[in-house]
């Protein structure tokens, strides 16, 4: 990478030419129209159909109402100037029950959306699994059950088969950790089961889905780049104290390694499986598993919001809610001094540069997409029309800068996606936590830009992002 690629160019930190400038989103948090063409439940619309378990009783059956407005949406990616659009397909809605034949008319809307995207110039970025399992699967174990690894091989060959034409990068499943810890372990998302050792068995489930996945796509799409989508964290020690450092050790090994090691290094952190025996012996773990899920991939996807602070548990100091971190009842989650978002995270970009530049020296510098990174705040039309939302965009600023660094210091990354495009359904938080660049009227369906979409169109037209800080 050339100093003049990556200097200063007109008072900005430039990105490497070819630097792929994107936005997010899933299927469930913004497609709505959960019964048209044939889609069938997925774990979601049962969950959220569960009293109790999604902020005021809401769901994703209307959302951004995007299964129908996809063409406006994907005229304002175009507007902002957007090289690529990462988006999620329903896999019920492309194969309902999760098992047999495609179904043509769900498929169809997909065609539709990829056909659109490159009628504006915006790459489409395929993400198969953004958490939204056909309920027949779950209701035959779900991810804790070996077999569905398997569906989604099949799964994924469909929708390969059908888009593989048009897409250009591929991800199989999106955040792993969440689907396996959130789903199976606290509760707190899809399926809602509070299993520990169904919760390790997802996870490794999971990342064998990812790797036949991946095989699936080769044997349609030999040339096909596929990637995985991880969200990573800085975890960081509250002190040099032992205790506090092997805290941070075991939340590390479940929040990053666990998922990084098989993946690029075609193995599982000894330390995790040690720490996690009393739950699990790990049994579910066959001989080939590893071969399958190591299995080099074109690029890996990295979502990043917050560093995350962790010590252990002693006199004054109680542990919180752990239930997600199996093993991990003894560990203190810290606050982290300075400001927070609206889902009470914490605003720390150095936590972004830490990690990638992490992946670039521990895992042999891999091609990295930062394929989420954004804010909630609560953001609302003003009388003058605009929605005004400094703080989203002094996030991004910092987290670009950060991510700038990053390059700088060798690190190969080769695209950023902020999460997320539109204001969609934030899971068990529902439609409170607005992460949207552009507003939407849940009333009405009107989109709004906000200030920060203004913002990322003149960075991504100027190819890199300010060098001084916006005001406000
Ligand atoms: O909205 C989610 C997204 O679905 C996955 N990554 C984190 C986002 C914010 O919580």
């Amino acid at each position: 990478m050339s100093e003049l690629a990556l200097g200063l160019r007109a008072g900005r930190l430039a990105f490497p030419p070819g630097f792929w400038w994107g936005a997010a989103t899933a299927a469930y948090q913004i497609e709505g129209s959960v019964a048209a063409d044939g889609r069938t439940p997925s774990i979601w619309d049962t969950f959220c159909a569960t009293p109790g378990k999604v902020a005021r009783g809401e769901s994703g059956a209307v959302a951004a109402d995007h299964y129908r407005r996809y063409q406006q949406d994907v005229d304002l990616m175009a507007e902002l100037g957007l090289s690529a659009y990462r988006f999620s397909v329903s896999w019920p809605r492309v194969q309902p029950g999760g098992r047999g034949r495609m179904n043509p008319a769900g498929t169809a809307f997909y065609d539709r959306l990829v056909d659109a995207l490159l009628a504006r110039g915006v790459r489409p970025v395929v993400t198969l699994y953004h958490w939204d399992l056909p309920q027949e699967l779950e209701d035959d174990g779900g991810w804790a059950a070996r077999d569905t690894a398997y569906r989604f091989a099949d799964y994924a060959g469909l929708v390969a088969g059908r888009l593989g034409d048009r897409v250009q990068l591929w991800t199989t499943l999106n955040e792993p950790w969440c689907s396996a810890f959130l789903g199976y372990a606290s509760g707190d998302h899809a399926p809602g089961r509070t299993e520990p050792a169904a919760a390790l068995a997802a996870a490794h489930h999971l990342l064998l889905a990812h790797g036949l996945g991946v095989q699936a796509l080769r044997a349609r799409l030999p040339a096909a780049p596929a990637s995985l989508v991880v969200n990573l964290t800085a975890m960081r020690s509250v002190s040099d104290d032992p205790a506090d450092l092997d805290a941070a050790r075991r939340m590390d090994g479940l929040a990053n390694r666990l998922f990084l090691d098989p993946v690029l290094r075609g193995e599982y952190p000894a330390d995790v499986l040690r720490d996690t025996a009393a739950i699990t012996d790990w049994s579910f773990v066959r001989g080939g598993d590893l071969e399958i899920i190591g299995a080099r991939i074109g690029a890996l996807g990295v979502n990043y919001y917050q560093p995350t602070l962790v010590g252990a548990a002693h006199d004054g100091v109680r542990p919180g809610a752990m239930a997600a971190w199996p093993g991990c009842a003894d560990v203190v989650v810290h606050p982290i001094p300075g400001p927070v978002t609206d889902m009470d995270w914490a605003v720390d970009a150095s936590g972004l540069r830490e990690i990638l530049v992490r992946l670039g020296r521990e895992y042999g510098n891999p091609p990295l997409l930062v394929t989420e990174n954004g804010a909630a705040y609560r953001d609302r039309v003003a009388p003058d029309g605009g929605v005004h939302d400094p703080e989203r965009v002094g996030y991004l600023h910092s987290h670009l800068t950060a991510a700038h660094q990053a390059v700088s210091e060798g690190v190969d990354l080769r695209g950023y996606f902020v999460w997320s495009l539109l204001d969609n359904f934030e899971w068990a938080e529902g439609y409170g936590r607005r992460f949207g660049l552009v507003h939407i009227d849940y009333e009405t369906q009107r989109r709004t830009w906000k200030d920060s979409a203004h913002w990322y169109r003149e960075v991504i037209a100027g190819g890199g992002v300010p060098v001084d800080r916006p005001a406000g």
